[in-house]
């Protein structure tokens, strides 16, 4: 079964990850270097040993299709997944001044008072991207993330170069090419990203990819440096998965092999039983994608031009994303 890659992926990391502190506090078992390969002609890879929110990867994708870093695409969407990195910089702000929510990612868990308020000042903040269009300008926007990069790179001339819409051109009228590349990494952006006065919410953990045409079918292979193999790993799969297949739809190819490389692959502390109620569950069949025909460029795809078929996974496991 295809999906088996990623459960062997999480029993190695069980068996063999080495205990690893990290930024967020909240301390993983780790190994380096791990690849997983997808045939995508097998199925689509929403994983069904736990439901993945398909909805939530599309709308992500399709966000990071327009070039967009704004959180309030994704609300409109009712997309959360973002939230909590736009909201750090909003009560770290100096215009910030509610109840102190200083590392509220690790103090919600634990604390059921602060977590009332934190809830609530969360709820007020989406409501006021939502509505107010300076505040969301302000303190919506990620900065430098994936849509900027892959759609209006900044080169040190001031020229800003569209990387995604040129691997679609290399895609189709240079196939063999080995340089059709897209990178999110930007060293300028990325020093001191996270801190005070830097230009990424979150340096970039899915950092470049690369396309390969081969017997007519488009396969893409993904690095990312840093993997959450339980919360974030299941959404990266999908979605470039997803991506693959609508370009391949743009180009008249089929679809190959997705390809995912994980530098430090890691299981959080605070997610080991969810990783053995999910080792403890049998596969079911992957579903199918279906794209709207009528459409081809992938800059026009919109939700509702997406369908999953024949999704029956096991369900929902909850767990904590660190911060
Ligand atoms: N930080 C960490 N520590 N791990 C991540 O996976 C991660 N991913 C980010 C940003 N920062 C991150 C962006 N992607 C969820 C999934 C992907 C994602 C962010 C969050 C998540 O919480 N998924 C839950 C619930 C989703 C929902 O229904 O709202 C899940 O069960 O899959
Ligand atoms: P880091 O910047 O310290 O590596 O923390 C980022 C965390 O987020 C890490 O656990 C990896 C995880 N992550 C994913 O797994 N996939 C994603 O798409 C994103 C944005 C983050």
């Amino acid at each position: 079964h295809p999906e088996q890659a990623y459960l062997d992926m999480l029993q190695h990391i069980l068996t063999n990850g080495q205990k690893k502190q990290d930024r967020t506090g909240t301390g993983t078992l780790s190994v380096f270097g791990y690849q997983m390969r997808f045939d995508l002609s097998q199925g689509f890879p929403l994983f069904t040993t736990k439901r993945v929110p398909f909805r939530l990867i599309a709308s992500e994708l399709l966000w990071f299709i327009k070039g967009d870093t704004n959180i309030r695409y994704l609300l409109q969407h009712n997309n959360h997944i973002w939230d909590e990195w736009a909201f750090k910089k909003w009560v770290e702000s100096d215009e910030y001044n509610g109840p102190d929510m200083t590392d509220f990612g690790r103090r919600c868990l634990i604390d059921n008072e602060f977590n009332e308020i934190y809830q609530k000042e969360l709820q007020q903040f989406c409501e006021r991207i939502l509505t107010n269009d300076e505040f969301a300008e302000k303190y919506g926007d990620l900065g430098n993330v994936y849509g900027k990069q892959w759609r209006n790179w900044t080169a040190s001339t001031g020229e800003e170069l569209d990387q995604l819409k040129d691997a679609i051109e290399q895609i189709k009228n240079n196939p063999d090419s080995r340089r059709i590349i897209v990178n999110a990494w930007n060293p300028e952006d990325v020093i001191n990203a996270g801190g005070k006065g830097s230009k990424a919410a979150l340096p970039p953990c899915h950092a470049m990819f690369q396309f390969y045409v081969i017997n007519g079918k488009l396969s893409c292979h993904l690095l990312q440096r840093s993997g959450d193999t339980f919360l974030g790993i299941p959404f990266n799969v999908a979605s470039y998965s997803l991506l693959t297949h609508l370009i391949a739809h743009e180009c008249g190819l089929e679809v190959g092999d997705f390809v995912h490389t994980i530098s430090d692959a890691h299981i959080y502390s605070n997610h080991l039983e969810q990783v053995q109620e999910q080792l403890s569950r049998t596969p079911k069949a992957l579903p199918q994608l279906r794209i709207n025909n009528n459409k081809t460029s992938i800059f026009d795809i919109e939700m509702e031009d997406l369908t999953i078929e024949g999704y029956d996974p096991h369900p929902t496991i909850k767990a904590p994303v660190a911060v």
